[in-house]
């Protein structure tokens, strides 16, 4: 086994015994939520996991290993302290060789996940173009990963920080099925529509999962965006989230925010500027994706 990578004994076990396991990033625990809710979180989405029937699989880099499979005490850790990398592909080797602690954007945590030879990945949303990537080629590392590493993610759709059109162009130049669950329109995060339908649609976690295997079967290789929309009860509407997102940008812009720090300052600025409603809604998403992730593993 790859000496880079370390597994809890509960994931361990339970891919050994062809259990369904449920990867799970670091990233959003580290620079997506604020503490303490982003640690309660993190620990709810993993026993949402449990409830349904799979094994949760917290990915993050500790002290130079890819650790797959984490302690409570250690998403504590990552949740708390400030010194935290986020670490996408680009940054894997130099914080592993520098023994720092990463937390794992979806890229990165795809490529750990694949290593220890999990099939689905649960998020609450994915990095993609930005807007206005025509001038700043602000592109996520997400997209070109989900092109080639053959791990499926759920999550609630693209949120309009990003342009979702030239999201959904990209996702269809490189190859990556976009499905989304029970629905018509392509979910946006905090909303269950957006201004696109969605390039396909499936109606249950078993057809999601007959579809993976074909996908995988045929040697296609990459992702599958599995969007599933947010709990209509929870949603903020995509007209006022989107004032806030336009807020946030012009601050982002005025304040020379650039590269990686982009997508965090977004999210932190929006989920300060909706008296947390933003947030409540961001936790509500990614237990609902739980759900959805922990049945198409059990599938699989
Ligand atoms: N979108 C969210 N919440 C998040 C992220 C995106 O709604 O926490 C995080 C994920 O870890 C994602 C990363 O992989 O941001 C994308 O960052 P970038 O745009 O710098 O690639
Ligand atoms: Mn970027």
């Amino acid at each position: 086994m790859n000496t880079f990578l370390k597994l809890s004994d509960e994931v361990a076990n339970a891919l050994q015994q062809k259990k369904p396991v449920v990867a799970l990033e670091s990233t959003i625990i580290a620079h997506g939520m604020p503490y303490p809710k982003n640690v309660e979180t993190a620990l709810a989405v993993e026993q949402t996991i449990k409830n349904n029937g799979a094994t949760p699989a917290t990915i993050a880099i500790i002290n130079g290993k890819c650790c797959v499979g984490l302690t409570a005490e250690e998403i504590e850790i990552f949740g708390k302290e400030k010194e935290v990398w986020k670490v996408s592909l680009r940054d894997m080797p130099y914080v592993i060789s520098k023994k720092l602690f990463g937390a794992t954007t979806v890229a990165a945590t795809m490529r750990i996940a694949a290593m220890a030879g999990i099939k689905i990945f649960v998020t609450g949303g994915i990095g993609g173009v930005h807007r206005g990537a025509e001038k700043t080629m602000d592109i996520s590392a997400d997209l070109s990963e989900m092109a080639e590493t053959n791990v499926a993610v759920v999550c609630a759709g693209v949120k309009s920080i990003l342009d979702i059109g030239l999201t959904l162009e990209y996702l269809e130049t490189k190859g990556i099925p976009v499905v989304t669950y029970g629905q018509k329109s392509f979910p946006s995060f905090y909303s269950t529509e957006s201004n696109y339908n969605t390039p396909l649609q499936l109606n249950s976690s078993k057809e999601i999962a007959e579809m993976l295997q074909t996908k995988w079967a045929l040697g296609l290789n990459g992702s599958v965006l599995i969007a599933n929309p947010i709990n209509k009860k929870d949603e903020v509407p995509f007209a006022v989230i989107e004032s806030h997102i336009t807020n946030a940008l012009e601050h982002a812009e005025k304040q020379g925010i650039k590269g990686k720090e982009t997508t965090p300052f977004l999210l932190q600025h929006i989920a300060q500027h909706t008296n947390g409603n933003s947030l409540e809604a961001n936790i509500s998403l990614i237990k609902n994706n739980a759900v959805l992730g922990a049945q198409i593993a059990a599938h699989l």
